[in-house]
């Protein structure tokens, strides 16, 4: 179990008053998660004591930094239990490493006639780029939909993977309606007929024991920010005998061994794919984070999640009949997210009026358009958790909610 209030005093932000002396309720982690002090402290240590440019210098400061640095992506590596630091790329985020695939491995391996198969609750960045490799490569993008109680639906999976498919890209967990994703399933099937998995782990790597060796997935990308981390910094998992077959993304100078005015040879692995002056900072900052996800323990992370989302299903009941909430009924089979509708209040208007109360949650699509229009709403309010979350913070919405919705009742300030 987490001390919860002994985590919070390592959360500087978590103490601030917003609107005079409102206390901060921080319910948007999904978006991007809080900072510890350990964490902050790691990148002014890095400017103020040894910053210099990685594996370029002779000089002290160089050895120095690139030591950190090195250090940051073994740790990355032994979090996800990657089979060595060598498969661990550093990206600026999710998106990037979802990028950097549909740039490499997709342009050598995706051919016309082939299937690309994703889930109907992609993050954009798990669909568009899948898009244009399809569109690109006269290959067909196919889609897992979702059951009645927003589950991913199954039952047609053994002909949605079949001979035809090259790649199956999933989100690990919505970032919307919060459903799990049975990756480990789905990688098994595409294994099967020889395709390739690519695992959006933005919103699971943050939050539970993420093991690549037990997925069995290709490629794995999540980015810094939602946990614990800086932003700028994300991460890309390749499997080592994929990663050996893939060309560079980016061209110039460190991904190189020699350079002719003619041609160039490739470094080795992973800084074949790091061309540039990479984000030192925030990658020594990542493994400072990952340090602190791993002295809480990944399993005590996820318990906590579970525990406040039941919590919130269970004080969320006394709105059911005036709220839509989305997402399987099982805290167990969801993230610490909660998604919710009503008919007549607009959530962005919702989300202003618990602004107001020093409530953070975020309304919009969450940048999954397709799935939202498919609900037949145009945007939900998300409420979201991290290990830093009360049970106290969850009646705090709730009530709010219900204020909000009272006024909303009184004929004021609704839209769309
Ligand atoms: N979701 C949210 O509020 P980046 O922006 O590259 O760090 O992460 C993109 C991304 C990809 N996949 C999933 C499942 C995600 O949740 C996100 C980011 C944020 O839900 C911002 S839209």
């Amino acid at each position: 179990m987490l001390d919860v209030e002994k985590i919070r005093e390592d959360f500087p932000v978590l103490s601030k008053k917003v609107y005079g002396d409102l206390p901060l309720i921080w319910l948007d982690s999904a978006a991007t998660s809080q900072k510890p002090r350990s964490m902050i402290q790691s990148i002014v240590d890095y400017y103020e004591g040894y910053n210099a440019n990685v594996h370029r210098g002779v000089h002290a400061l160089s050895i120095e930094s690139t030591a950190a640095f090195e250090d940051a992506r073994q740790k990355v590596a032994d979090f996800i239990n990657a089979e060595s630091s060598e498969c661990i790329i550093w990206t600026r985020n999710t998106t990037e490493s979802i990028n950097l695939v549909a740039n490499t491995w997709a342009q050598e391996n995706i051919k016309a006639g082939d299937e690309i198969l994703v889930t109907a609750m992609e993050h954009h960045s798990n669909l568009v780029p899948w898009q244009k490799v399809a569109r690109d490569k006269d290959a067909t993008l196919r889609i897992i939909p979702i059951t009645e109680d927003h589950s991913l639906d199954l039952s047609e999976i053994d002909s949605l993977i079949n001979p035809r498919t090259k790649l199956v890209a999933v989100v690990h967990k919505s970032n919307s309606i919060g459903t799990v994703i049975p990756v480990k399933e789905l990688a098994a099937k595409a294994r099967a007929v020889g395709a390739a998995v690519l695992v959006d782990g933005a919103q699971s790597v943050p939050h539970m024991p993420v093991d690549v060796a037990d997925i069995d997935c290709d490629f794995l990308a999540f980015s810094g920010h939602k946990m614990l981390g800086p932003t700028g910094i994300g991460v890309l998992y390749v499997k080592p005998d994929v990663l050996e077959r893939m060309e560079p993304f980016l061209r110039g100078g460190e991904m190189v061994l020699e350079v002719s005015y003619e041609d160039a040879s490739w470094n080795s692995l992973p800084w074949r794919f790091e061309a540039g002056t990479p984000n030192i900072a925030g990658a020594i900052g990542l493994g400072v984070a990952v340090d602190y996800l791993n002295g809480l323990g990944m399993e005590n992370v996820r318990d906590h999640d579970v525990q406040l989302t039941k919590y919130a299903l269970d004080a969320f009941k006394e709105l059911e009949e005036e709220l839509e909430i989305f997402g399987p009924k099982d805290p167990a089979a969801r993230a610490g997210i909660i998604s919710f509708h009503h008919p007549d209040v607009h959530p962005h208007d919702l989300g202003t009026v618990l602004d107001r109360r020093g409530i953070a949650i975020r309304t919009g699509h969450h940048c999954t358009m397709p799935l939202i229009k498919s609900l037949g709403i145009p945007a939900t309010a998300r409420a979201s958790f991290y290990l830093y979350n009360t049970n106290e913070e969850v009646d705090a919405l709730v009530d709010a909610i219900k204020e909000a919705l009272r006024y909303f009742g009184n004929g004021v300030g609704t839209s769309g």
